[in-house]
């Protein structure tokens, strides 16, 4: 038998689960068996099972890829490790609350949509990355023109979304006089909840409005913000957790020790005591998903731009120099804190030296490339809003207009020494048209701007950004990322 996490001692024994796997059962269906899921509401849930004992268990699901490492998970029991990469130490963890896995290319879908209709699901939660929602960007409308949605509006038994598969999962509870399930989206989107809602509730009404009134009035779709740096596996990754744990786990993660989540408390079947493994449950969860998502995933998609452009591999490289981490810095401060709406007390100044402390963290190797990935799906979460909070009350908006211009010139497909960026993005054939059109020229900021689910229809218009995105992209073009993030902090008096 192969030697794995199941079946060998690992270096500590105390890594182990302390309860009873046999007594869990799988009352959550997660949907995207990702990097990140492993390291948060795999980790919480694991946390909560161990100080509570309750029987919460979590069936895996992949729509999208990832064969080998549901066949990987399979073969070790469901069992994983997590790394937490402080500075100057590493802690790991072996997680016991996956119970179960399924995958359409082994099991078949409709093995997913019976599992998602047993009677003791209670929970579809959601890392399915910003495009998996099949929404326009923009407005958080469904994408009708999706092909997989198209695909699932006339195939009900074989879906390939995941928004098909909740509403043919709904369908069956709904015929079968089942409770229903809350669904929750831990994806950083905006206002999550409602944009799965909006994807759900869209499709069914063009499916069987009978079938969305139901959903309506029975399901619920609370909105999270969740926080934790995971990068990608690699396997300098896996050799890390090899040497932490003492057998090879090819589906162990490695992420930062910081994590945060925090839950709109609005579940109609019952959830677990996520609170005793670190989450929070509020009311109102859009002030600090908000918070989140414009400091922090504004200023990562500033620094994978840019940084990416100007030689850095990864985030931390990028806080090596000054003038970036200054920038970023002043970025969440100066240009996203005052977009916030916050609730009496939050002090965002230490929100802000917190985030670049966790940027600093040498020992996650967080590479640029990765974030810069879907720029079209996360920009307008991260950066459409504020500024036209900033045109509006006529505030500085330098960095943000960099940001963006960064992000243009790195979907021309080329680098600063003329090398090629394997951009990844849904988008990208139209990126390319506009490129193939007029060439690294700052004649397509127009035409990139004029792309309406990511900068909607009020931004491109405001003559002022227009002109301040094409000087930003000049100044690239002619100087460089180095050079203009560090003429940013001298404009900004820094
Ligand atoms: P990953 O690349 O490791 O996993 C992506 C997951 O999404 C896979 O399970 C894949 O099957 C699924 N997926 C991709 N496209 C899909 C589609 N069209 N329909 C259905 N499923 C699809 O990425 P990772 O790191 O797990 O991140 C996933 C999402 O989690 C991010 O996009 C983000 O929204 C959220 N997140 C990630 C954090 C991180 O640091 N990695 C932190 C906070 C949130
Ligand atoms: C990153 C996020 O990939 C990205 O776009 O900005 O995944 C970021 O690491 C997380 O949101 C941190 O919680």
């Amino acid at each position: 038998m192969k030697k794995n996490i199941s079946n060998t001692k690992t270096n500590s024994l105390t890594l182990r689960p302390v309860y009873s796997r046999q007594e869990l059962k799988s009352r959550i269906v997660h949907i995207g068996f990702g990097a990140f899921h492993r390291a948060h509401q795999g980790v919480i849930t694991h946390q909560v099972l161990a100080n509570l004992g309750e029987d919460w268990g979590i069936c895996e699901v992949n729509l999208v890829g990832g064969e080998e490492l549901i066949t990987a998970l399979r073969e070790q029991d469901h069992l994983y490790t997590v790394l937490e990469k402080h500075p100057d130490h590493t802690q790991a963890k072996v997680i016991g609350s996956i119970v179960e896995s399924l995958h359409p290319t082994f099991d078949g879908i409709s093995a997913v949509l019976e599992k998602m209709a047993e009677p003791q699901v209670a929970i579809v939660s959601l890392t399915v990355t910003e495009k998996g929602y099949c929404v326009d960007p923009a407005s958080g409308q469904l994408d009708q023109e999706n092909k997989a949605i198209r695909h699932d509006l006339f195939h009900p038994d074989s879906p390939e979304s995941a928004i098909g598969l909740i509403v043919s999962a709904l369908r069956l509870r709904k015929e079968r006089g089942l409770l229903p399930f809350t669904v929750l989206s831990c994806d950083n989107v905006q206002g999550n909840g409602h944009v799965a809602s909006q994807a759900v509730l869209g499709f069914a009404e063009l499916q069987d409005p009978g079938l969305a009134m139901w959903i309506r009035e029975n399901v619920t779709f609370p909105c999270t913000m969740v926080d934790r740096i995971v990068p990608a596996a690699t396997p300098e990754t896996l050799s890390d957790i090899e040497t932490a744990i003492g057998v090879y786990d090819p589906c162990g993660i490695a992420c930062e020790p910081y994590l945060q989540w925090v839950i709109e408390d609005n579940f109609v079947n019952g959830r677990p005591r996520w609170d005793i493994g670190g989450a929070t449950f509020v009311n109102d969860v859009v002030p600090f998903e908000e918070m989140k998502l414009r400091m922090l995933n504004g200023s990562h998609s500033f620094l994978a731009y840019l940084g990416y452009l100007g030689g850095y591999a990864h985030i931390s490289d990028t806080m090596e120099n000054t003038a970036y981490r200054h920038a970023a810095f002043n970025l969440m401060l100066l240009e996203q804190a005052p977009t916030l709406n916050m609730p009496t007390g939050t002090d965002l100044g230490g929100y802000a030296l917190q985030l670049i402390t966790r940027f600093i963290n040498p020992a996650l190797k967080h590479q640029t490339w990765q974030i810069a990935m879907d720029g079209s799906q996360k920009l307008p979460q991260r950066m459409v809003e504020p500024l036209l909070y900033h045109l509006r009350k006529g505030s500085d908006y330098s960095a943000l207009a960099l940001g963006v211009a960064g992000w243009m010139r790195y979907v021309s497909g080329q680098d600063e020494a003329g090398n090629t960026i394997d951009v990844r993005d849904p988008l990208l054939p139209r990126f390319q048209a506009i490129y193939a059109e007029h060439g690294l020229d700052s004649a397509v900021v127009k035409p990139l701007l004029a792309i309406e689910s990511i900068f909607g229809t009020e931004l491109p218009q405001l003559q002022l950004f227009v002109d301040a995105v094409t000087q930003a992209y000049q100044q690239l073009l002619e100087h460089g990322a180095r050079y203009c993030v560090a003429a940013l902090n001298v404009k900004e008096g820094d």
